[in-house]
This record gives C-alpha cells, sequence and structure tokens, in this order.
C-alpha cells in the first residue's frame, strides 16, 4: 500500500475527495484551519454559510438533491453544537450528512480548564444526536475512519454522522495509507418474504399503496408496482413527489387528512414503502391497518414501529419492488384503480383546500411558474404544511424538502442554498413564514455572494402564527407571539439579494418566475391573506 506523509487536515481531505466529495459546507475557525489549508487548491468547492445551522441545513438539502452525502466542517464547542440541530433534523429525515470538527487534544482533562471552545463531552453530545460517530487518536487512522464514517451513512437507512479529529492532530504529519469507499451490497428481502407478499397483493381487490422518504430512490419501480395493481398511492411529507402528482394513481401528500383514515379503512390491503408511519405525519392518530399492512422498509427495526405488518420485507425498496414486480407482472393494473384513485382525490382536494384555504391562492400562482423538477424548500411554517405539503403538486422524489419529525425552524433558506448548488440548473423556491425565516436570516448574505437564484418566500402573518393558534385554543393567554414586521426586503437587499414586496399571493408566480431568472436570491414578502372570507 502506498503512503504518503499528510498533515491530519490533508489526510482528511484526501479521504473525502476519494468518497466523491465535492462540495463541502463550513465555517473556518482558529482549531481547524488544517482543514481549511487543504480544503484550498484540493478541488473541492467550498460553500461558505453565515451560521453553522445554516452549514448543516445546506448539506442537508444538497444530500437530499444529490442523493449523496452532505459533509458539513466547523469548529470545536460552540460551533460544532450550533451545527447540532441540523444533525437532528437529519436524523429524523434519513438524510446521510457528515459533521466534521476537531475536538479537545488528546489527554486533555476534559473537565474544564478553561481551553478555547472547550466542552465537557463534544462527542457524547454529537453522538447522542447522530447515527454513527467516532473520534480518532492518530493521524493515520483518519482515513479510515472516514470510511468509517461514509460505509455508516451509505449502508442501510441513511443517517448523520460524526467524526471528530483531536486538533492538534490536523497540523501533524504521518506516513498515511488510504482506505477506500466500502462497496457495501444492497439489502434484499427473504425469498419467502417476497412470496407471501405477492400472494397477498395479488389477491388483494381495493389496495393501496403509503409511499415515505425510504421509496426515494425506487420512483420507477413504485409506478410499475402500482400501476401493475392499480393502487393509489398516497405519500408522506417526505415521499412527496416520488410518484408524480400528476400521474392518474397519486392521491398527492399528507397522511394527516380525515379522508385518509377512510380511505386506509375502505382499502383490503395497504403496502407502506420506506416509512415509519409516524405520528409526525399522522397527526390525528396511528394508521389502522391491522391484519392488511404490508411494510417494506431497508431498516428491520422501524418494522414494528407505529403499526404491525402482516408481512415485512426487510430490504432496500427499489430491490424488493423489483423483486414482487416480476411475481405481479400477470395484473396489469385492472381492478379500477384509477376510478377508485379519481374519487379519493377529489375528497382528499377538499379536504387540503379546506385546511389550507389562507394558502391555495398561493399555491395555485406558484404552481403556474414551476417546471415538473421544481424543488421547494419549506420550514415549518403553516404555508408549508397546511399549504404546499397537499396543494402544490410536485412531481420528482425528493423535491420537498421539509423538516418532518424533528420540525426545525430555520430550515428552508439554507436547504435551498444546498438544493441549489447540487441542482443549479433545476428551479429551487424556499418559502418560509416570518417567524422561522429570521432563525437563518442571515443566509441570504451567503446565497447573495454565491449568485444564487433563489427566490425566497415570506409568508407573513405578523408572528409565530401557528404557536398563536395553539395558545387561543387552550384558551390561555396569547403573547410572546407577536413579531411585528421587519423591513423584509430593506433587510435582503442590505445582504445583496433583490426584493419584492406583493399585494396578493396571486403575484407570486410571476414573481417567482422573474425571480429565476435574476443573478442573485430575490426575497418574496406576501402577507397571508384568508382567501376563503374574501
Ligand atoms: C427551532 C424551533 N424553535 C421553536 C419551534 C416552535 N415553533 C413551531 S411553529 C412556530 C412558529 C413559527 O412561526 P412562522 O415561521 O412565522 O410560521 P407560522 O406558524 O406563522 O406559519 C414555533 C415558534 C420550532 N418548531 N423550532
Ligand atoms: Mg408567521
Amino acid at each position: 500500500m502506498t503512503t504518503t506523509t499528510q498533515s491530519g487536515g490533508q489526510a482528511l481531505v484526501a479521504a473525502l475527495a476519494a468518497h466523491g466529495v465535492d462540495t463541502v459546507f463550513g465555517i473556518p475557525g482558529t482549531h481547524n484551519l488544517a482543514v481549511y489549508a487543504a480544503l484550498a487548491g484540493s478541488g473541492i468547492t467550498h460553500v461558505l454559510p453565515r451560521h453553522e445551522q445554516g452549514a448543516g441545513y445546506a448539506a442537508d438539502g444538497y444530500a437530499r438533491v444529490s442523493g449523496k452525502p452532505g459533509v458539513c466542517i466547523t469548529t470545536t464547542g460552540p460551533a460544532i453544537l450550533n451545527a447540532a440541530a441540523a444533525a437532528a433534523q437529519a436524523y429524523s429525515d434519513s438524510v446521510p450528512v457528515l459533521f466534521v470538527a476537531p475536538g479537545l487534544p488528546l489527554g486533555h482533562p476534559s473537565n474544564g480548564n478553561g481551553y478555547l471552545h472547550e466542552l465537557k463531552n463534544q462527542r457524547g453530545a454529537m453522538d447522542s444526536i447522530v447515527g454513527h460517530s467516532q473520534r480518532v487518536t492518530s493521524v493515520e487512522e483518519i482515513p479510515l475512519a472516514v470510511a468509517q464514517c461514509f460505509a455508516a451513512m451509505t449502508t442501510g437507512r441513511a443517517r448523520p454522522a460524526y467524526l471528530e479529529i483531536p486538533l492538534e492532530l490536523l497540523d501533524a504529519t504521518a506516513e498515511v495509507a488510504p482506505v477506500p469507499p466500502v462497496q457495501s451490497g444492497v439489502a434484499t428481502p427473504t425469498a419467502d418474504a417476497v412470496r407471501r407478499a405477492a400472494a397477498q397483493i395479488a389477491a388483494a381487490e381495493r389496495p393501496l399503496v403509503i409511499a415515505g422518504g425510504g421509496s426515494s430512490a425506487a420512483a420507477a419501480e413504485l409506478r410499475d408496482f402500482a400501476e401493475l395493481l392499480g393502487a393509489p398511492v398516497i405519500t408522506t411529507a417526505n415521499g412527496k413527489g416520488v410518484l408524480s402528482e400528476h400521474h392518474p394513481l397519486s392521491l398527492g401528500a399528507g397522511l394527516h387528512h380525515p379522508t385518509v383514515a377512510e380511505l386506509v379503512s375502505d382499502s383490503d390491503l395497504v403496502v407502506a414503502v420506506g416509512t415509519e408511519l409516524a405520528p409526525s405525519d399522522l397527526w390525528y392518530g396511528p394508521l389502522q391497518a391491522e391484519g392488511k399492512l404490508i411494510r417494506i422498509d431497508i431498516d428491520p427495526t422501524a418494522v414494528p414501529t407505529n403499526a404491525q405488518p402482516t408481512v415485512a420485507l426487510v430490504g432496500d425498496s427499489a430491490e424488493t419492488l423489483r423483486a414482487l414486480n416480476s411475481r405481479l407482472e400477470g395484473l396489469h393494473g385492472g381492478r379500477g384503480g384509477q376510478e377508485r384513485a379519481a374519487a379519493w382525490r377529489s375528497r382528499l382536494r377538499a379536504d387540503a383546500e379546506r385546511e389550507g384555504a389562507r394558502y391555495v391562492t398561493l399555491c395555485a400562482s406558484l404552481d403556474k411558474a414551476l417546471d415538473d423538477d421544481a424543488i421547494l424548500a419549506g420550514d415549518s411554517a403553516m404555508a408549508c404544511y397546511y399549504g404546499a405539503l397537499s396543494n402544490l403538486p410536485l412531481h420528482r422524489p425528493r423535491s420537498f424538502l421539509y423538516p418532518t419529525g424533528v420540525g426545525t425552524l430555520g430550515y428552508g433558506l439554507p436547504a435551498a442554498i444546498g438544493a441549489k448548488v447540487a441542482a443549479p440548473d433545476r428551479q429551487v423556491v424556499a418559502m418560509l413564514g416570518d417567524g422561522g425565516v429570521m432563525f437563518t436570516i442571515a443566509e441570504l448574505a451567503g446565497a447573495a455572494q454565491a449568485r444564487l437564484a433563489i427566490p425566497v418566500i415570506i409568508v407573513d402573518n405578523g408572528g409565530y402564527g401557528e404557536i398563536r393558534n395553539e395558545m387561543a385554543d387552550r384558551h390561555d393567554a396569547v403573547h410572546a407571539v407577536e413579531l411585528g414586521t421587519p423591513d423584509f426586503p430593506a433587510l435582503a437587499r442590505a445582504l445583496g439579494c433583490h426584493a419584492v414586496a406583493l399585494d396578493s399571493p396571486a403575484q407570486v408566480g410571476d414573481a417567482v418566475a422573474e425571480a429565476f431568472g435574476s443573478d442573485r436570491p430575490t426575497l418574496i414578502h406576501v402577507h397571508e391573506t384568508d382567501e376563503a372570507t374574501r
């Protein structure tokens, strides 16, 4: 094995490059200078956010859209803690993001002696959030540790990873041998499970498919499966777009609508693909599908979670659906699936329009500006979960970047930045509330510097609208939720962006279309209006 004399920083950057990393998101500091020295001239693009939380969310958006792990590089202590919420969000949405930080030196007492950026237990803090973490103890271990982190992130269920390198090792040199990427195989379910599932599927008369984020890499197989069965397909938030929402079998996204419970009860078989059937997707209670549920999941621990299946297929969703499809070829989609889908779709549309009445005009206007492969990066704002989730059709997997589960605020803008870096030729729109956007508004400066033509729609209701409503519903005093309205367009211009203030949500589509042709981000400020009462 050929070895090279490398610093820890060089060994890290070389190992990242060997794993196909061409873009990283990060902020330099005193303790990671050797990483930055190695990054300069490495050929790896460095995107400079304005806060490590922005770096983490951007790396997440990049990973979702590129299908490759994102990489977030921070310095010690407060810097990696700033990225921790992004690590938590990536964990809950099964996104592979590698967080890399220097740690306190080997042999540091770690009980507080006033060292710069010192934390009591930095690795422990991150280990409690990510799927896989490690701390190296020598420069020679760095290529192995990077290979192990990538193996952990790209095998089985995707999760974020954390790599800590004691800070003095980044400048130390050693003879370093490269470690090639681990080529992991694809997990397939047992032949017996496939046979049993196929028999149940073939016997079903009114099947339903629920597709989650775990089906994102199986879009073609999922479409073939649904067409063979003649089964309507409804998706979770993370699965939105895996089957084009133009498709005659698509019921769109959003499992929480009251009609979904009726649809499940009307169906004699439910096939759930790559979804936890999570409370954060179902909102009003668990799925009632006892005795008629087949689950396909790469993660065996997800199989009994939230609902018990009659048959579990543990494996890669594309491989598993392909195996099922080859056993179901004779079916040819009979069973009146399209008519059944059309009837449920119109009921679901009514649910969505009722719940999202305040956002229907905005979504319809935005839809006119979007290509079929457009990406929407949303936030934990009502305009996204009552609005876009079920009222804005999207047509590609991983095109709705949304913080489910952990439900963090401030995700949408930096996630859009990561998405646009990953796919510069696709339309990428960010949509946030006036509260959430302020959590990471500084990222407008980075997006302007990088000349990213992202329309950033702010749906303004003057405060923490959802929380205001929840306080009122509980008959509590409504307080600490009014934010006033900053001069958003002036703020955006000060950060190097274009900006426009609209009179009506019906103007959003035109503003977005113009923003796509710009040389920088455009903040689009629109007040939330209750169209239903107009
Ligand atoms: C990091 C984080 N802090 C706090 C919350 C709690 N929270 C949930 S929704 C919400 C209000 C968000 O306001 P805005 O972004 O304006 O959206 P709106 O509810 O008004 O549509 C808050 C504070 C959260 N989800 N995430
Ligand atoms: Mg608001």
